[in-house]
């Protein structure tokens, strides 16, 4: 698939890709989702890629759903397409880490698809909101759900009931992103992160992706057998081997995916 709204390169074990609508501030059409759901499956299964960094530009990781395409569906346009749900969650379906490094505006869609990532790297720049209501609407891929779990009830109530943007300062102290780094260091720091993830292990990389996961879905007594069962797991790896053997020898682990 030749891609015309995102950019994709890979720096060494990790996959980058760039949302690039700039006219559009990134406004995430249909076109660009079905590409960037390409890009995601082909990361992922891509034995050379070890994390994903998805990033967007210095003035927008992405202004939302594209207002202009979504104007003229009817309920039953929506409602027939399951409006492109599949397309939209498509990186919560990605097995390896997945980086949102932020810049600029994160705004309905784009805030609900930077939550969607595992975790959330933003500039000194960034601003999330859901601004939805004041286009008659309200989000529609995690905005009331996601935004909630991060940043409690009191905070997602009033952003999605009166569209104000969050700074980066706020983000980071309510838990919304992991931390800020000046903006124009964020893509190489974003990098950098996900580098450092692509040299561990990988079949623990996945599995404590999916124990964290976990803490999201489930009661803490289920979460906790599930993490201690693929704990138990890793001990089937070679990796696990590697990894305490080159402790104990004062070196650095080679890990190879065994
Ligand atoms: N959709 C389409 N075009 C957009 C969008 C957007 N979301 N955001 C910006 N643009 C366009 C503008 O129309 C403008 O284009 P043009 O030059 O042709 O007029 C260009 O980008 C630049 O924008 P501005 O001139 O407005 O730039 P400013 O710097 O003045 O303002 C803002 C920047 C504040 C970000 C402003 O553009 C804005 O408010 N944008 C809309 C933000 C918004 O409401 N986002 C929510 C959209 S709804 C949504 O995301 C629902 C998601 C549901 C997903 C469900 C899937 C299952």
């Amino acid at each position: 698939m030749a891609y015309e709204n995102i950019i994709v390169e890979k720096r060494e074990h990790v996959a980058l890709i760039r949302l690039n609508r700039p006219k559009a501030l990134n406004a995430l059409n249909s076109a660009l989702m079905r590409e960037l759901g390409d890009a995601l499956v082909k990361a992922d299964a891509d034995e050379d890629v070890g994390a994903i960094v998805i990033t967007g530009s210095e003035k927008a990781f992405a202004a939302g759903a594209d207002i202009k395409e979504m104007r003229p569906k009817s309920f039953v346009d929506v409602y027939r397409e399951d409006f492109i749900t599949s397309e939209w969650e498509a990186v919560t379906r990605v097995r390896k880490p997945v980086i949102a490094a932020v810049a600029g505006y994160a705004l309905g869609g784009g805030c609900e698809l930077a939550m969607m990532c595992d975790f959330i790297l933003a500039a000194d720049t960034a601003k999330f909101g859901q601004p939805e209501i004041n286009l008659g609407v309200m989000p529609g891929a995690g905005g009331t759900q996601r935004l909630t779990r991060f940043v409690g009830k009191s905070t997602a109530m009033e952003m999605n009931l009166t569209g104000r943007f969050m700074d980066a300062a706020e983000a980071e102290r309510k838990g919304l992103v992991s931390r800020i780094v000046p903006a124009d260091e964020l893509v190489e720091e974003a990098v950098a992160t996900a580098s450092k993830i692509a040299d561990k292990a990988p079949y623990a990389v996945m599995a404590t992706k999916e124990a964290v996961n976990r803490a999201y879905e489930t009661t803490l007594a289920e979460g906790v057998r599930f993490e201690r069962r693929m704990f138990h797991a890793l001990f089937a790896t070679e990796d696990q081997k590697e990894g305490m053997d080159a402790f104990v020898e004062k070196r650095t682990a080679q890990f190879r995916g065994q």
